[in-house]
């Protein structure tokens, strides 16, 4: 897959894809992540970007000819499998699903705004999609475009160490494709006991089905208490009828072992 980036402050991307799985995932070539500076597509001597707004007001809007001519150069052409996402705070918000939608396209084209927006034509002629990370005002796209090649590229076959681990976790497609699930357990590690706080005893005991029953339990009061908005996703403590694992192979995780 390969994710095109552009954005005023190519230089921020230095840190953020270098580590970790993104990194990886680029070394084995599984992902290819390249940064455009947008003043590259200016010809003006103070290599403008933006311009202040119609109609008046704060700030600085970026101005729809460098957008428009990066990306007709970057991407002369349009493919089915690609898109231009622009990221900014009025975007749909981004989540799971949409991470697994991006993750199944060959390409993404990263728009990152800065100022205080960027001129309405690029949203409504220029990007397929618009997106926000979050409810919270940032200061630009890079950030945003961060965290969407990071929660995409760990989606990616091959990217983590095996097939399902991408799956295995918090937030997991449920059965029915609609929604993701809040499923994390409290996990504890050495020592059994610290500054007097003990991991809960039936975690040592080794009652298998005991412990995931007190996993799936803890999951759910906790997603209660920190999610309540969570509780209508099907996520339920259903203990009675679970069922044991499917036997995997050494060395491959099945979908219910964190073990
Ligand atoms: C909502 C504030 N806007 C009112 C005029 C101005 C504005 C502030 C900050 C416009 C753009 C920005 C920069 N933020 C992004 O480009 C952005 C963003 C965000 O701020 N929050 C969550 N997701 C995203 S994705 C891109």
């Amino acid at each position: 897959m390969i994710f095109d980036v552009l954005t005023i402050f190519p230089e921020f991307f230095r840190g953020p894809f270098e580590h970790g799985v993104v990194a990886r995932a680029r070394e084995t070539g599984l992902l290819d992540i390249r940064i455009h500076d947008l003043r590259s597509w200016t010809s003006d001597r103070h290599r403008t970007v933006d311009d202040r707004p119609f109609g008046g007001g704060e700030g600085m809007v970026l101005k729809p000819e460098p957008v428009f001519s990066a990306v007709e150069s970057i991407w002369p052409e349009r493919a089915a499998d690609r898109k231009v996402v622009l990221l900014s705070p009025q975007g749909r918000l981004f989540d799971q699903a949409m991470a697994r939608r991006f993750a199944s396209l060959g390409g993404i084209l990263l728009l990152c705004g800065r100022y205080e927006g960027v001129d309405e034509r690029v949203a409504e002629r220029l990007a397929d999609e618009e997106v926000s990370i979050g409810d919270y005002v940032l200061s630009g796209g890079e950030l945003a475009a961060a965290v969407v090649v990071d929660a995409v590229a760990r989606l990616l076959p091959g990217v983590l160490g095996n097939e399902n681990s991408a799956l295995n976790e918090s937030f997991s497609a449920v059965d029915n494709g609609e929604e993701a699930s809040l499923l994390d357990w409290p996990q504890y590690t050495r020592p059994a006991e610290f500054r007097g706080w003990k991991v809960p005893e039936v975690l040592v005991s080794g009652h298998h089905e005991q412990i995931r029953r007190w996993r799936r339990q803890a999951a759910f009061e906790k997603m209660k208490r920190l999610r309540p908005d969570l509780s209508r996703t099907g996520l339920r403590p259903v203990i009675e009828n679970e069922k044991e694992p499917e036997p995997v192979p050494s060395g491959q995780a099945g979908r219910n072992s964190h073990e």
